[in-house]
């Protein structure tokens, strides 16, 4: 088995250093091949600095850059279509799902699943730090609309934990054109119309509070994506 991680990084100088000696430590001790991809999206703090640095330890680290900021759905399908993984795993830098959930999603793909989907919501999810009030609500929130308009049945899209089998990761990724935030949903989406199978997983979360989503903007965007993904595909 080969297995690639992908990480979007944007101004993550305080937190990838930390999550990468982790993630390092737990594949090291794996028995598969692995290689780590992580996408610097235009950063404007050190985060390229020390990736670079990073990479002259960790050999089967490829660090990948956008020239401007273009947005974590953007960065994480660049990841995607470069990997050579047979199953590829992205996850947020700051680690808030805890790597050793790896083997929970890929023991899902090794029963059958095309993807599996980490998931902050299921009653057997465990969360341990929560995001804010409002975050949560927003989620939950954002869910259900999901839901509504979309007729996608998932408690939580959103979590920066998902892990696919080569094909479905190819199949989704490759007709998938939000760069932002609502990257996940799209994602299902398309894996609905495709019939591929998706085990929404619990997972272990330990929110993280430093944040790059800005609540307005952002939840407006993401929105806005939602909404265009339904007029775009008003026949599904
Ligand atoms: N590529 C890219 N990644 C981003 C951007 N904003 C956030 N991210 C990444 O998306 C992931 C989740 O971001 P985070 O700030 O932890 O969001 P939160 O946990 O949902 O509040 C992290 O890996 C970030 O580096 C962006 O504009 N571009
Ligand atoms: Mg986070």
């Amino acid at each position: 088995m080969y297995l690639s991680i992908v990480i979007p990084a944007y101004n993550e100088e305080n937190r990838i250093g930390t999550s990468l000696t982790k993630i390092h430590s737990f594949l090291k001790k794996q028995n598969y091949d692995f290689e780590i991809i992580i996408i610097d999206d235009g950063s404007k703090d050190k985060t390229l600095n020390l990736l670079s640095k990073y990479s002259q330890n960790i050999h089967n680290l490829i660090v990948l850059r956008n020239g401007r900021n273009q947005g974590k759905g953007f960065s994480v399908k660049k990841g995607v279509l470069k990997s050579k993984g047979d199953i590829i795993l992205f996850t947020d830098a700051d680690l808030s799902t805890p790597i050793e959930e790896t083997d929970k999603l890929i023991g899902w793909i090794k029963n059958g699943y095309q993807i599996a989907i980490g998931s902050r919501a299921l009653p057997e999810s465990q969360v341990e730090m929560h995001q804010r009030w409002y975050r949560e609500l927003m989620g939950k929130t954002f869910n259900k609309i999901i839901r509504v308009i979309l007729n996608l049945n998932y408690h939580d899209t959103q979590c920066g934990f998902k892990c696919f089998k080569r094909d479905a990761a190819l199949e989704v990724f490759q007709s998938s054109k939000v760069c932002r935030f609502s990257f996940d949903v799209e994602l299902l989406f398309i894996a609905k119309k495709q019939d591929i199978r998706v085990k929404e997983v619990p997972v272990r979360w330990y929110n993280s509070p430093e944040s790059k989503l800005k609540i307005v903007r952002d939840s407006s965007k993401m929105l806005w994506d939602i909404l265009k993904l339904r007029f775009n595909n008003f026949r599904d």
